[in-house]
């Protein structure tokens, strides 16, 4: 075998397809991970497949999203996700044992295979050299019964990098670095394999920050090559055993290179509201801030908080603003507290938080009015810290201290000597918060505890030949899926529930949208470019469905949101001519003769007595998942 690593890895993967740019593959999936936000409804969807016991490798179910427990909807949703990965054979990571893609990458992510999750910053596991990717829910629940997963053959595009970060300079600044060239569409149908001199001085966690953001610049997935490096972390967590060397021939090629040299890499930062929107730290530095948050599944592992610990020591944190920290793993916490660097943080007047997502999806520690947040996290879309008006700009961990010491937006190398410190040849190891599968004949015996937030999915029926009904709101360009269905601390409790949380549909964009679409009985969702960016929730894709929402007629998809619009039964098509998009107004009566799905479509404009050419991007299978009415009813005719 010769060529990238991607090609390593998909090539001795690919069960169904040939590996040509754009055409679908389906792959064979040896790992899936699940966190309870996405987690409840996926297990729902592996029940009703009804298999007896999970066919992938390696599955484990986190949870780490919504902890807060305000009543008994969160605290009954994990004792859900116990049972059923007792019931059915998967590893379950206790609520405080840490963040999904942390933990993974702590404990189990291995080289050379295939991961699936449910969660779009899957691709963490990139920085271990595991072809990782963000699904919805269903593909997870579809995979663990043993299906296979598909995706487009991508571009493999190389990102070369050379050279060696300048102190103070840190791996959230070079994914920074490659946003502010490529944007958030920029990777859409791409996979980023890093190679060159430059990866050997990255190590895996700062590889798998590189690989955590990766997501956001739209791509399929990003890899990093699993070295010498790759060995002593995994030697370093006692998992010697599960390296492999997988690195890309020297003579691979890649369809597109793009160069980074560290050297010249600057502490960066994504101004309010796109991770796309980056500017050097030295240009916008003064800036007034209110709260710095430190944490995410991007920069919370050990290296991270031991250079704010250092940063921080016998220092008290500026009082114009509030310091908050959430550490990524129990693993983290340990060290810190035996290494006594947790002293430091607490000492500073940071606020230690829960190992968790916590404020990175609106779970507390929303910013004051208009307040202006730097945060060490990945996404800073409008609205979705938890207030509307807040200015969220996103930063390395070196970049956040600097700032949460003076109070004003900071670039760390004005602070003079960079601390040094040393990551453990050993990291403590303890996996008494990670319950282990049990044996077959012991889980059959298991009762799944359904508690009474958690509601039956909807039905879905067959898809009609004509689709007919109302514009239901027309939006504009790179509309997220925190748009269309928010999260936060009042709505990810509902994640269960499906006739709930539908009330809260685009909630944040238009008030009246759920009371319109009822009144409507269903219609059409009209979008720009890159519809459905971020999240893989498939709640963005199923509370529409729920509320009768037949089609998304947009520019251009995002990846996980098309294939989780297919599951769910709405046809996602596109604009044959992009102009045509000028054409529909909110409210327009509609009429779009889908046929059989095979070609264009030809949508009537009844409001304005125009027709208007679509296609579509459907592979042959996709197609007749859509007529099935979803992906459920088309695996239960497949197994039964
Ligand atoms: C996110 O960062 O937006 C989330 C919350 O982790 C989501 C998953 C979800 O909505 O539950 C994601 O990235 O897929
Ligand atoms: Fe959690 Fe934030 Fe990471 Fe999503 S991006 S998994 S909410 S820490």
């Amino acid at each position: 075998m010769s060529g990238t690593i991607t090609e390593k890895i998909l090539f001795s993967h690919i069960v169904e397809g040939k590996p040509v740019i754009g055409e679908e593959v389906a792959l064979k999936v040896d790992n899936t991970l699940t966190q309870d936000a996405t987690g409840t409804m996926a297990y729902l969807q592996f029940e009703a497949i009804g298999i007896d016991r999970i066919k992938t490798e390696l599955s484990v179910s986190f949870v780490d999203h919504n902890m807060l427990q305000t009543d008994f909807r969160n605290a009954d949703d994990h004792k859900f996700l116990k049972t059923i990965a007792q019931r059915y054979g998967l590893h379950f990571s206790r609520p405080g044992n840490g963040i999904c893609h942390q933990v993974f990458l702590e404990r189990f992510a291995t080289p050379g295979k295939t991961l699936i999750g449910s969660d779009s910053h899957t691709p963490t596991a990139g920085g271990m050299g595991s072809f990782a990717m963000g699904a919805g829910g269903l593909d997870v629940a579809v995979a663990m019964a043993g299906e296979a997963f598909r995706i487009k053959y991508p571009k493999i595009v190389g990102i070369k990098l050379s050279g060696k970060l300048q102190k103070w300079v840190s791996a959230k600044d070079v994914i920074l670095e490659l946003l502010s060239r490529v944007d958030v569409k920029g990777g859409v149908g791409k996979v980023f394999e890093y190679f060159g001199p430059g990866v050997k001085n990255l190590s895996v966690p700062d590889r798998a920050t590189i690989t955590n953001m990766g997501t956001e610049t739209g791509c399929t997935t990003s890899i990093f090559p699993s070295d010498e490096i790759t060995r002593e972390f995994l030697k370093a967590q006692g998992r010697e055993n599960d390296w492999i060397e997988l690195i890309a021939d020297e003579d691979a090629k890649y369809d597109e290179i793009i160069e980074i040299n560290l050297d010249e890499v600057e502490p960066m930062a994504a101004l309010p509201h796109s991770p796309g929107a980056v500017k050097k730290v030295s240009e916008i530095a003064g800036i007034k801030v209110d709260q710095v948050s430190i944490g995410s599944c991007t920069n919370s592992s050990l290296r991270d908080l031991l250079i704010v610990s250092k940063a921080l020591n016998g220092k008290t944190i500026s009082e114009d603003l509030h310091l908050t920290i959430s550490p990524g793993s129990r693993q983290v916490v340990e060290h810190l507290i035996n290494s006594k660097d947790m002293n430091s943080l607490v000492q500073s007047g940071a606020r230690i938080l829960e190992n968790g997502c916590g404020p990175c999806i609106g779970m507390g520690c929303a910013p004051s009015s208009a307040g202006i947040s730097v945060r060490t996290f990945n996404r800073n879309f409008l609205g979705r810290s938890g207030t509307k008006d807040a200015q969220v700009y996103l930063t390395s961990p070196e970049t956040a201290v600097a700032t949460a010491l003076t109070g004003v937006l900071t670039d760390p190398r004005t602070l003079g000597k960079c601390p040094d410190f040393e990551m453990p040849n050993k990291f403590e190891i303890n996996d008494n918060m990670i319950i282990k599968p049990l044996p077959a004949e012991e889980a059959k015996n298991i009762e799944i505890a359904h508690g009474p937030n958690i509601k039956p999915l909807p039905k879905f029926s067959p898809l009609p030949d004509k689709l007919e009904g109302n514009v239901l709101i027309k939006l504009e360009n790179n509309v997220t899926t925190d748009d269309i269905m928010p999260a936060g601390a009042k709505i990810l409790p509902l994640r269960s529930n499906i006739p709930e949380i539908s009330k809260h549909v685009f909630e944040s964009v238009d008030g009246e949208f759920h009371n319109r679409a009822i009144e409507n009985q269903g219609g059409f969702i009209i979008a720009g470019e890159n519809y459905g960016q971020g999240s893989s929730r498939e709640h963005a894709a199923l509370a529409p469905k729920y509320l009768g929402v037949r089609a998304v007629i947009s520019k251009s998809f995002a990846r996980i949101h098309m294939a989780n619009l297919i599951n769910f039964g709405i046809v996602p098509l596109v604009f044959e001519n992009s102009k045509d998009y000028e054409k529909i107004s909110a409210g327009d009566k509609l009429e779009v003769v889908i046929g059989d799905l095979r070609g264009k479509a030809l949508l009537r404009n009844i409001s304005k007595n125009e027709e208007i050419a679509l296609t579509h991007s459907l592979s042959e299978l996709d197609a007749s998942i859509l007529k099935f009415g979803g992906k459920l009813p088309w695996i239960k005719s497949k197994i039964k």
